[in-house]
């Protein structure tokens, strides 16, 4: 891989990889921070649990290529949001669009895109909230905004969207109509249970008020 010269004098991946775990970091400590704040008013940990994770240089290159870029420095920090990942897991649907209005409060986060495949999913089946956001650095001698990839998704909706990557992976892509017609089949089942379980969560609260 050719590393070139990037933006914000960053120059090479452990440059790269250093910025973006730090970014990470914050974020986590924010959404733990989120959660037990939320436990305290209102009883509730609306985040099940948080998976981060730094694509590696291989992906980053792989993603490069498929859209025609060079793999420079400069190519993975402008044009690959998701370097630095963040997968937040809920119990119910309703905390997914919760947990993204509490980090679209946060002043130092700027959002730059949001991607809703919960109110509109995939044709495969995929659901999940996809945000991109940047959150400050501060290195000794500069502040760098640097990217991340928030995705928020129920518990039933990771696992569904787990077997479908294993699955496209082992087929390269090329799954079986009748392999894809069944995840289509089970993203229903994960959606009906998702509203299921919200609804009886709910009727519990409920109960719980009275
Ligand atoms: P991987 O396997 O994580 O390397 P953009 O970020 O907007 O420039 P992108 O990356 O298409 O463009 O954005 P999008 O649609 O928000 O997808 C981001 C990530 O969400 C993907 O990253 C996947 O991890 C996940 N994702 C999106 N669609 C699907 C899907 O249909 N099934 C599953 N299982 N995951 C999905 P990568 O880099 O494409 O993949």
């Amino acid at each position: 891989m050719e590393l070139v010269g990037g933006n914000d004098g960053i120059e090479t991946w452990q440059e790269v990889s250093l910025l973006y775990n730090a970014a990470l970091h914050q974020m986590e400590t924010k959404m733990e921070i989120l959660n037990e704040e939320f436990q305290h008013v209102h009883q509730y940990n609306p985040i099940e649990h948080i998976k981060a994770r730094i694509k590696t240089p291989e992906s980053i290159v792989k993603k490069l290529k498929r859209n025609g870029l060079d793999s420079t420095i400069e190519n993975m920090v402008n044009y690959v949001n998701d370097i630095a990942g963040i997968r937040i897991i809920c119990s119910f649907t309703s905390d997914i669009y919760r947990i993204a209005e509490m980090i679209k409060h946060q002043q130092d986060i700027q959002v730059i895109k949001v991607k809703d495949y919960i109110t509109y999913p995939k044709t495969s089946g995929y659901k999940s909230y996809h945000m991109i956001i940047t959150i400050p650095v501060y290195l000794s001698d500069r502040k760098v905004d640097t990217k991340v990839e928030i995705q928020i998704r129920t518990v039933a909706m990771d696992f569904w969207a787990s077997l479908e990557h294993k699955i496209n992976y082992k087929f390269e892509g090329d799954v079986p109509a009748h392999i894809s017609q069944e995840l289509v089949d089970c993203a229903k089942m994960v959606s009906d249970l998702d509203d299921k379980m919200l609804q009886l969560n709910d009727e519990i609260m409920d109960l719980g008020r009275k």
